[in-house]
């Protein structure tokens, strides 16, 4: 028999801005359930959370952690996730398998960007959610501020269960206004005494506990009915109203907390297992096949794997959730995606870096195994005779690159194998070799998300790694037309060379009109896998060129297309129209017409008011009203045109789109500009023309080092 049964089992995710308090309160969770003796602290370095060496060495989270209480007959399984943005991935596979989110706000900041951003992704799963407002004990804390600011962002659906009865040194107090009681805390914390609300605040507390039925009652017509008839609901009708609304995302309940003194944590995991919902009250999954996948504990296995971690000695750890059924010690599981099975032979609850062994996790669980074989995130593991497929979990895209490099030669291989083990351990980071640049290139979310890939190729890959600025993939075009003819002739010894072609060149757009002195005989149409087209006319009359030597000629110009005549980027764009030219009886062949395509081709580029383009971005920033400035002004400093400014609750948006090549390092000047209180958001909008002056200094730049090859 399992410890707990599906509805006895609760998944909850912490979320918040980094430092809001979130590895504190999970400390206190564990320490009110009696799972550790002793709470840790962030300042010791000692929390069960933030175990690992480079958490502690940089004092914030960067990993989710598994965690879990057990409760008053119920348990919680509690997910801690980053709050800093680089680590977004955390939170967003959390929420994934989470049932109710917890969200933290620091009392002494209200609502902050991280709040805001994350509260994002809990609107797209639309994961219950809860407000919990920690640091009540310290002096600069403003309950009342961070209630409006929340209510002002999130809309009345966030309503108050609790309030302090008096904020900074002497926080000691809570009143509920669901329970009607005040919990009193001693200065260690822990469990408090429940006391009547004092006279004094019995005005105010009946007046929250007014607004809170109302609300609740709003949100379910035969509560409303009761609340018309009797005045008032019991504690069950709340309850049970509460539940509803927070499953259709209708209220977002409010209470109080001081993590740091273990203040209010108790009434929280309370209200976490008698009113959030257990995963079987959340609506069913859906397979990718349509089948509706019924949390029941008797129904076929299925599990979803929402994270994995390698670990020295141990091997690759992977965190799942129970979808259906029961998962036991070997059984053996289909991999809908890889089409493995897999054999489960151990089974974790996860504290941290602790695991302990079990036997087998209920519908609704979430838990731990090991050593699968062809397994990864975002994989459905199910039972013989099913083909159940869980949607995945949507990663977010890249908002930096750098280029990596070995410092020794010859450890390209090295690297590329530790990059692959990195990407699988995080989604979020892209490995890309490319052709074009002839760099290895790393997308990720920021700097400090590259410093922990950076830890980790050092630390257990054991690889010295430097990272360099990534070169940018320009684009080459044309803006108006040219014609240019080359004749290539060699003759050496035995049989020679020849060949020559009459090309006209012209800019391309879609719908641009036919020539009207030329005779199109042939139209080859080709999609550039680097964007944009290459038109190849063959307009060639009466046979002055063989139509056999056609394709070399095309070659010939898709060669330099590849390589542009400026800078050696792609060229992009170009309607090309062969239209006279010569052959020999005897020495044309195809490497000749190749290479006359080529440099004709090149010859007229050059006269054809050659441009350079670069990929611009579109770049978001939010940030508090008084960092606009200091904002703008550095994007400024970035070539950047800045088209608008939105307001988003008491943040700025900053709208802007600025050049690739300007972006560089700008995940640590804005943090450094805005002391982490920005976050920025980047997609690739266009190739736009580079100016002038850029576009000389490429082309001196790349003249320089050119070393021609001549085919
Ligand atoms: N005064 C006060 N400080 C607190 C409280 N809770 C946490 N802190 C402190 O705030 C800092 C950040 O706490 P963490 O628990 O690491 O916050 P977090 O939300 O996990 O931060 P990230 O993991 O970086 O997102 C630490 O120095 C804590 O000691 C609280 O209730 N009161
Ligand atoms: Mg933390």
């Amino acid at each position: 028999m399992p410890e707990f049964d599906t509805s006895h089992v609760k998944n909850i995710v912490l979320l918040g801005h980094a430092g809001s308090g979130k590895t504190t309160l999970a400390e206190c969770m564990l320490f009110e359930a009696g799972i550790i003796s002793r709470r840790g602290s962030i300042a010791e370095r000692t929390t069960t959370g933030d175990y690992h060496e480079l958490e502690q060495e940089r004092g914030n989270s960067i990993f989710s952690k598994l965690l879990h209480t057990k409760w008053r007959g119920y348990k919680i399984n509690v997910i801690d996730t980053p709050g800093y943005d680089d680590f977004v991935g955390e939170v967003i596979s959390a929420l994934r398998v989470a049932d109710t989110g917890v969200m933290l706000l620091n009392a002494m900041m209200g609502v902050e960007v991280g709040t805001d951003i994350i509260w994002d992704y809990t609107e797209q799963f639309k994961t219950p959610m809860i407000f919990a407002v920690n640091k009540l004990d310290d002096d600069n804390a403003d309950f009342d501020k961070t209630v409006k600011e929340s209510k002002a962002h999130f809309g009345n659906k966030v309503v108050v269960v609790q309030y302090p009865r008096q904020v900074g040194a002497g926080f000691h107090e809570i009143i509920d206004v669901l329970r009607m009681t005040m919990y009193k805390f001693k200065d260690a914390g822990g469990k408090p005494e429940k006391l009547p609300i004092p006279d004094e605040e019995k005005a105010k507390a009946d007046e929250l506990h007014k607004e809170l039925i109302e609300a609740i009652a709003s949100n379910d017509e035969s509560l409303m009915e009761k609340y018309f008839d009797k005045g008032e609901l019991d504690e069950d009708e709340m309850k049970n109203g509460l539940k509803k609304a927070m499953i259709a995302h209708d209220l977002f309940p409010l209470f109080c907390l001081s993590a740091e003194r273990n203040m209010g944590s108790g009434r929280l995991m309370g209200f976490i297992d008698n009113v959030c919902p257990s995963a079987n009250e959340m609506a069913p999954q859906t397979t990718k096949s349509g089948d509706k996948l019924t949390c029941d504990a008797n129904g076929p296995a299925c599990i979803f794997i929402y994270k994995t971690i390698s670990e020295p000695h141990v091997g690759e750890l992977s965190f799942f959730k129970v979808y259906s059924g029961t998962v036991k010690i070997g059984m053996e599981l289909e991999n809908e995606g890889t089409g493995v099975t897999e054999k489960i032979s151990q089974l974790f609850l996860v504290e941290g870096n602790k695991r302990t062994s079990i036997h087998e996790l209920v519908a609704g669980d979430i838990g731990a195994t090991l050593k699968l074989k062809n397994t990864h995130v975002n994989n459905t593991l199910h039972a013989r005779g099913k083909n159940y497929e869980l949607p995945p979990i949507e990663f977010p895209p890249h908002n930096m690159t750098v280029a990596i490099e070995t410092l020794k030669k010859g450890e390209e291989e090295k690297l590329s194998q530790a990059m692959h083990q990195l990407r699988e351990e995080d989604p979020t980071l892209l490995v890309e070799v490319s052709t074009e640049l002839k760099q290895t290139l790393i997308h990720c979310q920021g700097d400090m998300h590259l410093a922990v890939a950076k830890w980790k190729i050092e630390h257990q890959h054991k690889l010295e790694v430097k990272f360099i600025k990534p070169k940018i993939a320009y684009r080459e075009t044309i803006r108006k037309m040219a014609e240019a003819n080359y004749r290539h002739k060699k003759q050496s010894g035995g049989s020679g060379q020849f060949g020559e072609v009459y090309m006209r060149i012209e800019p391309w757009h879609e719908g641009m009109a036919e020539p009207t002195d030329l005779n199109i005989r042939a139209r080859d149409v080709h999609d550039l896998e680097w964007g944009g087209k290459l038109v190849f006319y063959n307009c060639i009359v009466g046979g002055a060129i063989d139509t056999r030597f056609l394709p070399s000629i095309l070659k010939g110009v898709m060669e330099k297309m590849h390589n542009g005549p400026l800078t050696g980027s792609y060229a992009r764009d170009i309607r090309v129209s062969v239209y006279d030219g010569k052959m020999h009886p005897v020495d044309s062949n195809d490497i000749s017409f190749k290479i006359a395509g080529l440099q004709a081709f090149r010859q007229a580029f050059q006269q054809a008011d050659p441009q350079i383009l670069e990929p611009i971005y579109h770049v978001d920033v939010l940030c508090p009203d008084d960092l606009t400035g200091a904002v703008m002004g550095d994007l400024q400093s970035r070539r950047a045109i800045v088209e608008g400014i939105d307001s988003e609750g008491h943040f700025q948006k900053i709208l802007a789109k600025v050049p690739l090549a300007e972006m560089d390092g700008y995940s640590s000047s804005l943090r450094s500009i805005t002391q982490g209180r920005a976050k920025f958001k980047m997609n690739f909008f266009a190739y736009v023309a580079l100016p002038f002056d850029l576009q000389r200094k490429l082309i001196d730049d790349y003249s320089k080092t050119e070393k021609e090859e001549f085919v």
